[in-house]
């Protein structure tokens, strides 16, 4: 249904926007698999590594590993939260030694009533962690926009989580750095830069804000209530861009949920329709490295699609999710990516998409990997969190 959509938006004289898939170009993926790779260990020893430094070298830069001095400070902790379902804990997570040290504050919620470690989704907040849930003991930072209590609520569905036996921890991405130009001269690209010994632009953003959920984790696995090893890391768009990121980087993930993440997140660059490597690169330019912007006006010669970020989630469950109202992260750029990922996870074994061409709107596909398109526009709905707690149930028992 999308060739139907025949519309091509000019915004500027140098600049058209393609809504028109006849218009969209046919430049052939860059091959995930090389003839040399005949099984799985073929792939982790040799060609998955080939491609996370394409990655790290050409578009997202340096993922560095944990501060040697990370610390944790209970700032709150209510054991009778959401009514009495919930627990809730606020604790802020110093990333060097001292309590003048950067940190990010995390927001914890999890059930009350279960016996055995368990299950959490984990993802960065867009307006700080007040905006998460509507609990009025969520503490409020100065720093924090200036919206309600329970702003984003929706977007979060915390109550219905514990109910179905998750847990949720989330922090705010701003903590490590500002989403603008000059963030990262106030953020940890700077600030911690000696702790960490990275320069300041061997990474960038997105890669900031991915690593943030690995330093969650890493504080999940001090918490005995959670079973480290179910740690489901979400994101929505540019947040779902980190965390397919972050998921790629760090093997104890355990499944990672992309939803509408779109350009530089789970759709293919190379298909000119919506956003396109040039946009996100001018309107972003310190989301990526610089080394990213030299295929600006030459997408044919990126060595890479980002069907082979998808791929160096295997053999772990992997969901994407886009919404039919959402053209500009192409719905199905998104859908090609999933499907391409596929033949590294049936080197495990594992079954992908299992279908060739896009599915209707609201009927997810796929088994390891899934994917569906919401009836709808660019948000997170609690149509996709049923999707996304029905696959947590069924990949990660
Ligand atoms: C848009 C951007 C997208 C996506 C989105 C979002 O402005 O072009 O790549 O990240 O923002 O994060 O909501």
């Amino acid at each position: 249904f999308f060739s139907l959509v025949t519309l091509s938006l000019r915004l500027s004289a140098q600049e058209v926007f393609n809504y028109d898939e006849l218009k969209v170009g046919n430049l052939p993926l860059p091959a995930v698999l090389t003839p040399a790779v005949k099984n799985a260990a073929d792939w982790q020893r040799n060609r998955r590594p080939e491609i996370l430094r394409l990655f790290t070298t050409q578009m997202y830069g340096v993922f560095p590993g944990k501060p040697p001095h990370m610390h944790t400070q209970v700032q709150l902790v209510d054991s009778n939260a959401l009514g009495g379902k919930a627990i809730s804990k606020q604790v802020r997570l110093f990333l060097a030694a001292g309590d003048q040290a950067p940190f990010m504050d995390i927001l914890l919620f999890l059930p009350k009533e279960s016996k055995k470690p368990v299950p959490v989704f984990i993802g960065c907040n867009f307006l700080g962690n007040h905006t998460v849930s509507g609990e009025n003991n969520i503490l409020v930072k100065k720093v924090a926009h200036p919206v309600a209590l329970g702003f984003q609520e929706r977007r979060w569905e915390v109550a219905r989580l514990i109910e179905n036996g998750y847990a949720l921890a989330t922090y705010h991405y701003g903590d490590l750095e500002a989403d603008s130009t000059d963030g990262w001269k106030t953020g940890i690209r700077t600030t911690l830069q000696q702790e960490l010994k990275t320069a300041p632009d061997a990474w960038a953003a997105l890669s900031v804000w991915g690593w943030g959920l690995s330093r969650l984790l890493d504080y999940l696995e001090t918490e005995k209530a959670v079973d480290a090893k179910r740690v489901i890391a979400t994101g929505h768009s540019r947040l779902g861009k980190a965390a397919l990121w972050a998921v790629a980087n760090d093997p104890r993930f355990a499944a990672v949920i992309s939803n509408n993440s779109g350009e530089g997140g789970a759709a293919l660059s190379t298909r000119w329709y919506g956003e396109t490597i040039e946009r996100i690169n001018t309107r972003f330019p310190y989301w990526f490295t610089d080394a990213y912007k030299q295929y600006n006006k030459k997408p044919e010669t990126l060595p890479f699609d980002q069907h082979m970020l998808l791929a160096l989630i295997a053999p772990r469950p992997l969901y994407v999710a886009s919404a039919t109202e959402d053209l500009w992260t192409d719905p199905k750029g998104e859908f090609l990516a999933a499907r391409a990922a596929g033949p590294v996870y049936a080197l495990f074994k594992y079954e992908g998409v299992g279908v060739s061409e896009m599915p209707a709107p609201d009927h997810p596909v796929g088994k390891r990997i899934r994917y569906h398109v919401r009836t709808g526009k660019h948000d997170i709905l609690w149509y996709d969190w049923e999707q996304y707690i029905k696959f947590a149930n069924e990949e990660l028992p």
